[in-house]
């Protein structure tokens, strides 16, 4: 007997262990398939960036929904690693999202994505929940009220949280959510590992949920009911939490609302190129996000970014050698609006011609970096180990 005990103590040492050295998502009940692309992400970091791009799949300026179309694929010959969707306006039961994208489309692109061995994320420009039941007194032409953008009450967040008067609303809307995530599954019914990434910019004040916009505690409440309510009342176990912040100059200010190791998976972090001040800015910034990543066993990506207007080259001599310095699992860069017309126009200002090609000649130095991944490297890494 006495030998039996020892020789099971000494067989759970290893596991104890192996356990402890291997990162993985906070959710304890995480699928194998999540658990698995977990893994293979945090050990990608150190290896590449993978290139990311919101509505890759959807749409480019010139085409609207060609299944197997990719602006990316189009200019380089392959798929982003990661594709970015956003699912704004599925609080509503709507069928088209926020950027006219049909929701069910969106869920065929996701399932084709995993099958191809890509990351899948998912941001969510909800409607502000509290505004969006008042009347709209905005004389101005492009009215913020009641969308995400609306910061016009501060009590919002409180709103919605337990005993708030708009909560059982915001039950329905995110039942609606949940409802949208129970249709992603592989053939088989295996859930699809997604990476959800809602209440982002949060060091910014120009969402609902923004940092002026409600307490550090009602942001980390919200996040924490949110994921509670997807997985312990809804039972989604593929899902990796992002935490997100616009600009920061500190870590303090980064981890400000913070809900914590075991809701979170990857510390994330927006950010712009708006003048000279990005590099450097960008460069600290990584540096203590990431570093704080690591230190937590977690996921780390620059999830969403963009080019400075009117800079060549900004591919390969701004962002890369920044990126090349730190661990950074992903850089998105946001969606390639469709302008059937090839103009955008901005109110007041003359029509600008968009670009002809989806993009600069220099994503192509980007692309043939050895650092960047794209779907074809990151199939030959496997990441959810189906070979
Ligand atoms: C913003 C803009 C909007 C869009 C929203 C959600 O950054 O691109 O036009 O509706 O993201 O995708």
């Amino acid at each position: 007997m006495r030998s039996l005990i020892t020789l099971l103590f000494a067989a759970a040492i290893p596991l104890a262990f192996s356990c402890s050295e291997s990162p993985s998502p906070a959710d304890r009940l995480a699928t194998k398939e999540t658990v698995t692309l977990f893994r293979s992400l945090y050990k990608l970091q150190n290896e590449g960036v993978m290139y990311g791009h919101q509505d890759d799949l959807m749409y480019g300026r010139s085409w609207w929904y060609e299944k197997g179309r990719s602006d990316t694929k189009d200019f380089t010959g392959d798929y982003p690693a990661v594709a970015g969707f956003e699912l704004g306006h599925i609080e509503l039961g709507d069928e088209r999202s926020i950027d006219s994208v049909s929701f069910a489309q969106i869920a065929e692109q996701i399932k084709i994505h995993y099958r191809r061995g890509g990351v899948i994320t998912i941001s969510w420009h909800a409607k502000n929940p509290l505004t969006i039941q008042l009347p709209d007194t905005s004389t101005r032409r492009w009215s913020m009220h009641g969308t995400a953008w609306d910061v016009s009450s501060r009590e919002v967040v409180a709103s919605i949280l337990p005993g708030g008067k708009n909560h059982e609303m915001f039950n329905t809307w995110l039942g609606r959510l949940a409802e949208f995530f129970a249709g992603l599954k592989d053939e088989d019914g295996t859930p699809i590992p997604i990476i959800f990434r809602p209440y982002h910019e949060h060091s910014g004040s120009f969402f609902w949920w923004g940092t002026d916009i409600c307490t550090d505690s009602e942001y980390a409440s919200l996040w924490r009911y949110t994921v509670e309510f997807l997985r312990d009342k809804k039972g989604f176990h593929n899902i990796l939490y992002a935490y997100n912040t616009d600009r920061v100059t500190s870590l303090e200010q980064y981890m400000k609302g913070y809900p914590g190791d075991d809701i979170i998976d990857m510390l994330s972090l927006d950010m712009y190129d708006r003048g000279e001040q990005f590099v450097p800015e960008l460069d600290t910034a990584l540096n203590f996000v990431t570093a704080e990543a690591l230190k937590r066993n977690k996921l780390t990506a620059l999830s969403e970014t963009g080019e400075r207007r009117g800079m060549e080259n900004w591919w390969s001599t701004v962002l890369l050698p920044v990126l090349n310095k730190y661990p950074v699992g992903y850089v998105l860069t946001w969606r390639h609006a469709y302008m059937p017309r090839g103009f955008r126009q901005v109110p007041g200002m003359p029509p600008v011609q968009m670009p002809a090609k989806p993009f600069p000649d220099d994503f192509m130095n980007f692309y043939n970096s050895p650092r960047t991944l794209f779907l074809k490297e990151i199939q030959e890494a496997d990441i959810y180990k189906r070979k």
